[in-house]
């Protein structure tokens, strides 16, 4: 009996996505691809196991569009549709999700809301900046006492002359470390929720890093502190009020990150069928026993389904059609897809599969993060079970 040595695995497109792309899309997606394979999937490794952010790579990041790329070029995004956003999570997370963070944060939470909301003032003041990577921001809507319920957020600011004085702290905040700049959603006198840009260097602003995370090793995690922190003015973002501002650009980076999970996932699976190929037990490879094939059929067919999910919602959001309510089946099916896929990859590598050697056990690990922050997975259950039923089991 003779067994195959070499299959197609670079190529995870069982239903032919490719052919809805355009031209400039497939060129966008193999630059971030091109770029991931070699600038960061030689040293990723490294960087999360001793839990550092490789910063350094900002300004590769930054070339590559990877900030705000939906920012129109007037403000220094590159103006792109929103497949060419998701190709280029989906790339990036192939090679790490706290990476895709990173560029998440930056584009979905921090420029999106300067762009939606902020002044022209501030557009052309920050959004810049922001794209070349000169300057990096956070997005403070978490606290403590408050996750999953941002709606009861402690942090508030009361007016003072010309500054408004912030007090309050933010938790679990994704490039806190290192931002120059946070926007802060804060209640104003009477409840009511405002976006506010903090900038590093404020008296009473402090960002103490989040250490031994075994989830997202290669991001920078932190807690945002406000200590009567006096921010001008016009720092306030003019134009939202109340919860709808942050949950806005949260359908922004949720959006990203459903493309973002299955880049991870096609990375596990790509590394499960190599290996099944080439470690032989029982005199032949593990990929010729019925178990492992069921396995790894069953992974390609689950990132197919989640492939013609993210492609459909990513037309529905270049026609300005796409729905929260569409993002978040998006966002929680994609991720639980991807760690699935990467519980079952693992589990096809044996002993292989829990070492640095094969990113697998990054990516799960990374994924334990991504399926419960921007919402987690019984979050966005019930956003799903309220749009079914008219019911919200929130209140
Ligand atoms: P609810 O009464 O339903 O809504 C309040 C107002 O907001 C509007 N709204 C939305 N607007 C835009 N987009 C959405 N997705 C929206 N969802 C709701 C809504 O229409 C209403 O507007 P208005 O005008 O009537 O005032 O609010 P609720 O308090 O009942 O909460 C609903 C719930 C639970 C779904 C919401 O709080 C929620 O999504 N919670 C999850 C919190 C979350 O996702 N946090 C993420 C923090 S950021 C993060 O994790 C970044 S990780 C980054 C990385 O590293 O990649
Ligand atoms: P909780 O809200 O306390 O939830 C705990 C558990 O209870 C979860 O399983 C949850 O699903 C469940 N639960 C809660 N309410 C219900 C309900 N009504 N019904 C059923 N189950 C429920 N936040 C930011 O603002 N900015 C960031 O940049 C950011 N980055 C992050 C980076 C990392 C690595 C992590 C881990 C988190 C980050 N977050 C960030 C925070 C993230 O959004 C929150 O962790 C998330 O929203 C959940 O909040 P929580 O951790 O307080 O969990």
């Amino acid at each position: 009996m003779s067994f195959p040595t070499q299959v197609q695995v670079d190529k995870v497109d069982y239903f032919d996505i490719e052919s809805f792309l355009t031209e400039e899309q497939r060129a966008i997606r193999d630059a971030v691809r091109q770029w991931v394979r070699t600038r960061l999937a030689p040293i990723i490794d490294d960087y999360a196991q001793r839990a550092e952010c490789p910063t350094h790579l900002i300004p590769e990041m930054a070339q590559l569009g990877l900030f705000g790329p939906f920012i129109p070029e007037e403000y220094g995004g590159a103006g792109l549709d929103y497949i060419s956003y998701g190709l280029m999570m989906q790339e990036l997370e192939a090679g790490d999700s706290g990476i895709r963070s990173m560029a998440s944060v930056q584009g979905s939470l921090v420029m999106y809301p300067i762009w939606k909301f902020g002044s022209e003032e501030q557009r052309r003041k920050y959004l810049p900046r922001l794209a070349s990577g000169e300057i990096m921001g956070c997005f403070g809507l978490t606290e403590p006492n408050h996750g999953s319920n941002p709606a009861g957020m402690e942090t508030h600011f009361y007016e003072e002359g010309d500054y408004y004085v912030v007090t309050g702290s933010k938790m679990w905040i994704s490039n806190a470390p290192f931002a120059d700049i946070a926007i802060v959603w804060a209640k104003d006198p009477e409840g009511v929720i405002r976006g506010l840009i903090v900038e590093r260097g404020m008296e009473g602003f402090s960002t103490p890093e989040i250490h031994r995370k075994w989830s997202l090793r290669a991001s920078a995690t932190g807690e945002i502190v406000l200590d009567h922190v006096r921010v001008p003015k016009e720092n306030l973002l003019p134009g939202v009020k109340g919860l709808k501002g942050p949950l806005s650009c949260l359908n922004s980076a949720r959006y990203g990150i459903s493309w973002g999970a299955i880049g991870a996932a096609i990375d596990c699976y790509r590394t499960a069928v190599q290996y099944s190929l080439e470690r032989k037990q029982f005199g032949k490879p593990i990929a010729a026993f019925q178990l492992t094939q069921k396995k790894l059929a069953e992974m390609l067919t689950e990132i197919t389904k989640a492939q013609l999910l993210a492609l459909r919602l990513g037309q529905l959001m270049n026609e300005g059609r796409a729905t929260p309510n569409q993002i978040s089946m998006a966002k929680r099916n994609n991720v639980a897809m991807a760690l699935e896929v990467a519980r079952t990859a693992r589990q096809i590598l044996g002993g292989m599969g829990i070492v640095g050697d094969y990113p697998i056990m990054r990516h799960m690990m990374n994924l334990e993060s991504v399926i419960t922050y921007e919402g987690t997975h019984e979050i966005h259950l019930l956003i799903t079970g309220q749009d079914i039923t008219g019911i919200s089991a929130f209140v």
